[in-house]
């Protein structure tokens, strides 16, 4: 079963390195994962045999990563509190060994797996996506993950399956944020159909190599990389295929801010602040915002769900 040590910073692959192990690795055609932490990462990297992944060839996948230390230690994640540094100073107090996840709704075979059983139906891959936060900000993160479209496919979706929900855990004795309701727990989310099917579109179990962090939404988190970060939902327990559009915790709280698509667009603002840049996080404070790109720069790939559709109104 998963077990999640705290890493020792002497295990933590050094940024640079991590890349030059990488590229290695993807010479020789190996598989990633030697200095791996746990059985998990043992077993479930060894399994990680597709490298490089579907976007890894173009010119905005040559940014340079964030590094481990600010992906896990500037997190949002309300469970835990709503200050930067308040998931990872918290999250240690969610329990996820044991962990099902289950599919179901408009399905013909509905599915209730363990993340090891999920990893050993599906490969996993490496994908670095840049994250997006609606806030302003944004990071470049090497995720490991299963697209979710092989998930979906082993269900069977049936017709009336237009909407993919995703649902968090609700368990304040552990996510002592949801001691205070400022969102309606569980988070959930969703996603139509064909975002969904997106090969883009992951559930990642790690991230750098290894086991992802509780304060990055372990041990299984949604990735859409063209979407605000607020889409990739952390700790799923639950996947539903269903036929209305799933109102997200979001879109309750506040409808006029937060909109069912949620795709970056530097041209279409937030109520209360642009758009049309973004700062890197790790960068120094004084270096230049950079520009924000339409579709978070996944334009090529996703434009053409989008087409004919208002997306000032459809945000
Ligand atoms: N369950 C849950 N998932 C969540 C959130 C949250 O508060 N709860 N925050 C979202 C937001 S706003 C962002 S920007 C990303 C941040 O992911 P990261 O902390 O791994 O960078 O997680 C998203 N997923
Ligand atoms: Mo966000």
């Amino acid at each position: 079963m998963i077990k999640f040590k705290k890493i020792p910073s002497s295990e933590i692959t050094p940024e640079h390195i991590y890349y030059d192990r990488r590229n290695f690795i993807k010479n020789l055609g190996l598989i990633l994962g030697s200095t791996a932490l746990s059985s998990f990462t043992n077993k479930s990297f060894a399994l990680l045999n597709t490298l490089p992944s579907f976007a890894q060839s173009k010119e905005r996948d040559k940014e340079k990563l964030s590094s481990y230390k600010d992906i896990t230690s500037y997190n949002n994640y309300y469970e835990f509190g709503t200050s930067k540094s308040d998931p990872q100073d918290h999250a240690h107090l969610l329990k996820i060994d044991p962990w099902s996840i289950s599919i179901e709704g408009s399905v013909a075979k509905p599915l209730k797996l363990d993340i090891d059983e999920l990893i050993k139906l599906i490969p996993l891959e490496e994908r670095i996506y840049r994250l997006r936060c609606v806030e302003g900000w944004s990071m470049v993160i090497p995720w490991v993950g299963i697209p979710l479209h092989s998930l979906l496919k082993k269900v069977s979706p049936t017709g009336n399956a237009k909407y993919v929900e995703f649902i968090s855990l609700k368990r304040p004795n552990e996510m002592i944020g949801q001691k205070d309701d400022m969102l309606d727990w569980p988070y959930t989310e969703g996603l139509r159909m064909d975002e969904a099917m997106h090969p883009l579109t992951i559930l990642a179990v790690g991230l750098y190599g290894k086991v992802l962090p509780k304060q990055n939404g372990a041990p299984i988190r949604l990735v859409v990389p063209w979407k605000y970060g607020f889409k990739s939902i952390k700790a799923i327990t639950k996947i539903r295929l269903v036929e209305k559009m799933p109102i997200s915790t979001w879109m309750k709280a506040n409808p006029k801010e937060y909109g069912f698509y949620a795709n970056v667009n530097p041209e279409v603002d937030h109520p209360r602040w642009t758009q049309a840049t973004e700062r890197r996080i790790g960068e120094n404070l004084l270096s230049p915002r950079l520009k924000t790109q339409m579709f978070n720069g996944y334009l090529e790939e996703v434009a053409h769900l989008y087409q004919g559709m208002d997306l000032n109104k459809n945000f």
